[in-house]
């Protein structure tokens, strides 16, 4: 089954969204692997966001991202990765739609609340870079077979 890495970010996590953004993937119906709340190093955080090293904003992201606690998760389930990013919403969120998270509750595009995995690649590099094997518990739900 498909995995993801999904993150809520400081903004999410000092706004008193954790749950809010938990239940919605939860709703959707997919399942929670590993989650843990956990502040990020500047180390660790220029190495999530690599691919964005050369650009102007680069700075102020690490900084940001590294201003406080996330929570770091781990999701699976039916094209999870494509989907929790239809979840999430556009990058800008004055671009995301109503009814996405950025959409609801973001306003700017530097503190957009939670971060997902973009590509199965990067899926595998980012549930790799936060968790230990032994933090992804696997398990079938018992209730509901129809998700
Ligand atoms: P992430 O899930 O954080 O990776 O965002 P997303 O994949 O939707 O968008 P990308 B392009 O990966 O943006 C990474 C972070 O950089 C911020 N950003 C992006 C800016 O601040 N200015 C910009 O012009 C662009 C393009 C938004 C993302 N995160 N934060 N925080
Ligand atoms: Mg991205």
């Amino acid at each position: 089954m498909e995995r993801t890495y999904l993150m809520v970010k400081p903004d999410g996590v000092q706004r008193g969204l954790i749950g809010e953004i938990i239940s919605r993937f939860e709703a959707k119906g997919f399942t929670l692997v590993a989650g843990k709340l956990t502040q990020l190093s500047r180390d660790l955080a220029e190495t999530h966001y690599g691919e964005h090293k050369e650009r102007p904003f680069f700075g102020e992201l690490v900084d940001f991202i590294t201003s406080g606690p996330v929570f770091a998760m781990v999701w699976e389930g039916e094209n999870v990765i494509k989907s929790s990013r239809t979840l999430v919403g556009s990058t800008n969120p004055i671009e995301a739609s109503p009814g996405t998270i950025r959409g609801d509750y973001g306003v700017h595009v530097g503190m957009n609340l939670i971060h997902g995995s973009d590509s199965p690649e990067s899926a595998v590099r980012e549930i790799n870079l936060f968790f230990t094997e032994d933090e992804l518990v696997s398990y079938k739900k018992t209730i509901n077979q129809w998700i």
